[in-house]
């Protein structure tokens, strides 16, 4: 079966080479900027010696515990009890790593031009130029808020379009991912959300915000399948996503307070990731450390690599850690739904910086 799904994969792929040689010839524009001023460490002993960080902040040893990994031969009624109690399943091996490999040897070649890449090195390995992240910090209201001036506009015309590639829709709608997701949720049709995105973490570069999905698909109720894919090898301290243990209550408890507080608001306002309750990017906190003392849970961080997909519940509380490899950690997060039920609708157009989600 995987054998076939790469072929047809690859096939797919192949067919938007020509366009991406058009792209080859832009040159890179680059500026300068005082050095990042997240700068504070501590050794982690668990799950590995790796050190993370979050964003100001060291997130200490104590606070991170190992994400429990399910091996793809699992039994599918094993997989979905796992699913129940952690409120996520980390498949390990699942999808073909060729596939995976390709479609981060795609991104690369697509956006490296820009000067995203380190010169010399091949586009499938995403090894990061150097030099201060915000140069590469994806268009967008965080990447407004920063009022950078001469940015890179081709970097960021690229990372756009990459989001709408027939190559990334083809991932996005892997067979492998489907028949998955078809024995997993016993779906009779599933539609994949268009607006599904590219988290390309350079080194230093700000990490994703606590948050649980459903802040953003709240125009549905929270059925929505998210699987999140490295694309790539992605090391303990290479930035990958990270799960605070047993909060998928959590999750639900803030959400119903959230609701409560907006129920005097317009729909358009109560179903926003940024009506007036909310914090900046729709995010719960940015600290960590913080967050875990609050709620008394850890986070589970894990050594992720190419071919593994993490399925979520829609109210597991997530973040990241600072990348702090030369290697940039790339993801995508691709969401699911039931055809025939109801859903999140603004999730059906391709992600774009201005979009509001
Ligand atoms: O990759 C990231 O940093 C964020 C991913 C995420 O939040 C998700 O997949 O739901
Ligand atoms: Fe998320």
């Amino acid at each position: 079966m995987y054998i076939k799904a790469t072929f047809y994969f690859l096939s797919v792929v192949s067919q938007d080479i020509p366009s991406l040689i058009l792209y080859l010839y832009s040159s890179p524009q680059h500026f300068i900027m005082a050095p990042s001023v997240i700068d504070v460490t501590m050794q982690s002993s668990q799950p590995s010696d790796a050190i993370k960080k979050a964003p100001g902040k060291a997130i200490l040893p104590d606070y991170i515990v190992p994400l429990r990994p399910t091996p793809a031969d699992t039994p599918m009624s094993e997989i979905r009890r796992r699913y129940e109690e952690d409120g996520y399943v980390w498949m390990k091996g699942l999808l073909p790593t060729a596939d995976v490999w390709q479609t981060r040897k795609t991104y690369f070649e697509f956006t490296g031009p820009t000067g995203l890449i380190k010169e010399g090195t091949d586009p499938k390995d995403g090894i990061y130029c150097g030099g201060d992240w915000r140069n590469w910090v994806a268009p967008g209201p965080f990447r407004e808020s920063l009022k950078l001036q001469n940015s890179n506009l081709e970097y960021q015309k690229r990372m756009v379009e990459a989001h709408a590639a027939p190559w990334y829709m083809a991932f996005a709608s892997h067979p492998v991912l489907l028949n998955f997701i078809k024995d997993f949720t016993g779906w009779e049709k599933t539609t994949p959300l268009k607006r599904s995105i590219f988290r390309p973490n350079v080194k230093g570069g700000e990490p994703t915000g606590i948050h649980y999905d459903q802040i953003f698909l709240r125009g549905g109720p929270p059925t929505a399948l998210t699987a999140w894919v490295p694309l790539g090898d992605c090391a303990i301290n290479g930035g990958g996503l990270m799960y605070l243990n047993d909060s998928v209550s959590i999750g639900e408890k803030i959400e119903e307070d959230f609701a409560e507080a907006a129920k005097d608001f317009t729909d358009e306002q109560r179903i926003s990731a940024f009506n007036a309750h909310m914090m900046s990017g729709g995010f719960l906190s940015k600290d960590l450390r913080e967050f875990s003392k609050k709620w008394g849970r850890k986070w589970l961080a894990a050594d992720y690599e190419a071919g593994d997909v993490v399925f979520h519940k829609a109210f597991n509380i997530h973040a990241s850690a600072v990348n702090e490899s030369d290697v940039i950690r790339l993801a995508t997060d691709l969401r699911y739904v039931e055809t025939e039920k109801a859903f999140d609708e603004r999730w059906m157009e391709n992600w774009k910086p201005d979009d509001n989600l």
